[in-house]
């Protein structure tokens, strides 16, 4: 493994930071989100609702003990940590001409203790959020006023932490908003709610070009503003096989991932892919898009590509949607029925690096589970068991098979809300924090066995796995 290689660990904003009112922060979309669990979807009311439980609105409290968690962060030898900056801090409404100082300050104060223990950091623009007053007044990512404010939203972190930050990726797992039957996560994230009868379809490619011009006019300003950064995107990528060698279930397969592809396309190319054009031909979509966002599309292609994985899928042929998608029987899951597949994260990092030949970071990989904590001890074998696996993959598409990677950073960093339920109990950190799904606790830390073997993954360069 290059001696360059960033290991470290991710988490985002708004399931970690807590404060959601201090510092002058404004509310975002997921300050609106209640709570759920496995069985049931969190809702979002763009109220705050006095029966209901809102888990984002102090997280683990990393706003209060950021200095306790980045230390933690050091003593297991953390290379760079991938956070994101929650825009309604620097933006309380979203379309102001003037940023909000006292969010800006704290962003310096947690890059600076990063910095102070060679941590580089590592930012997402937007994880999954927005401020709600954009959402609320302007419809979200269904306006083109966006793009201004995002632009400007991204000018003013760039230059504020340009001497701190290298790496930025713009719209974290991008790729989501296709998950239309599922609008969770990255609708919810775009300021967008499904509005009665109208065209999901022509919504979602509206607002996936939009970001993509916000986007795309990030990376220019980025480069203007000091040419050495290096600004990614993030999707959201695993294998999706065939569910047999029957050559409809082969191209269900192809269709299938075409669907994710279709927005790194576009990040990293800069143009709209025909099967995409013939798709809007075949289905009468009409789409607000100028020449000038053409012409961005073209001048703000990525410099990388940031991904999660996490598990694989099948695809089977069907007559009326081209494809479903079905289970895997060959593979364990967890008990959020996620599919184990470590061979699966060599397969795309090959299928993705052959596609683009550009460089790619594994930005989140990890393991949700119920942890115990017992005397102060918590066993997580079988989160070791499933990182160990994967590293393992990773270094063979590095080693045997030439793809270039940037770096791993495991989600989570530290126990965090999950994105999709909302529970604390969904664990993924290397850290232990001492709080149930309402948020009581001690809120103490504490290092998981996984916590120990992590620090000498990193310590030995991915050799002592
Ligand atoms: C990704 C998101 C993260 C994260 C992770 C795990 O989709 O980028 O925000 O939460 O998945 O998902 P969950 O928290 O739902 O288990």
């Amino acid at each position: 493994m290059n001696k360059s290689f960033l290991w470290g660990g991710a988490v985002a904003a708004n399931q970690y930071e807590g404060g959601y009112q201090e510092g002058h922060k404004g509310l975002s979309v997921t300050d609106v989100m209640s709570a759920g669990d496995v069985d049931h979807p969190r809702e979002i009311s763009y109220e705050i609702l006095d029966d209901k439980y809102y888990p984002n609105h102090y997280g683990i409290d990393f706003y209060h003990h950021y200095k306790e968690d980045i230390k933690l962060f050091a003593e297991m030898g953390f290379k760079c940590f991938r956070l994101s900056i929650s825009w309604p801090r620097i933006y309380p409404q979203g379309d102001e001409l003037e940023p909000n100082e006292e969010g800006l300050e704290y962003y310096d104060h947690v890059f600076d203790e990063c910095l102070k223990y060679g941590i580089e950091p590592i930012v997402t623009l937007s994880h999954f959020e927005m401020p709600l007053y954009l959402a609320k007044k302007y419809g979200g990512w269904r306006n083109r006023k966006l793009i201004t404010f995002f632009e400007r939203y991204a000018i003013t972190c760039f230059k504020r932490y340009s001497k701190k930050v290298k790496y930025w990726m713009t719209f974290n797992e991008i790729n989501n908003l296709i998950d239309t039957d599922n609008p969770f996560n990255a609708w919810t994230g775009a300021g967008v709610l499904y509005e009665d009868n109208e065209n999901i379809e022509q919504t979602m490619y509206q607002i996936s070009h939009y970001q993509f011009v916000a986007s795309a006019r990030a990376v220019q300003r980025a480069k203007e503003i000091n040419a050495s950064m290096q600004v990614g995107c993030m999707l959201h990528f695993g294998p999706i096989y065939p569910s047999s060698c029957n050559p409809q279930d082969i191209l269900a397969g192809i269709k299938a991932m075409d669907k994710r592809y279709f927005f790194s396309d576009v990040h990293v190319r800069g143009y709209y892919p025909t099967y995409t054009l013939k798709k809007w031909e075949r289905s009468n979509i009409q789409l607000d898009i100028t020449d000038e966002d053409l012409k961005d599309l073209k001048r703000g292609t990525v410099d990388y590509i940031g991904f999660s994985y996490y598990k694989s899928t099948i695809a089977e042929y069907d007559k009326i949607q081209d494809f479903i998608e079905v289970q895997n029987p060959l593979l364990k899951k967890s008990d959020w029925g996620w599919a184990i597949d470590p061979t699966g994260l060599r397969i795309i990092l090959n299928e993705v690096y052959e596609r683009y030949q550009k460089p790619m970071f594994i930005v989140e990989n990890g393991f949700g589970a119920y942890d115990k904590l017992e005397n102060g001890i918590i066993n997580d074998d079988y989160r070791i068991d499933y990182l160990r696996n994967h590293i393992l993959e990773m270094k063979k598409a590095i080693e045997l098979d030439g793809v270039e990677v940037m770096g791993y950073t495991p989600w989570s960093a530290i126990d965090i809300v999950s994105a999709s339920t909302g529970e604390l109990a969904k664990r993924y950190g290397f850290i232990y924090v001492d709080l149930d799904d309402q948020a009581k606790g001690s809120g103490r830390r504490y290092r998981k066995a996984s916590f120990e073997w992590y620090k000498r993954v990193i310590s030995s360069n991915g050799e002592i796995l």
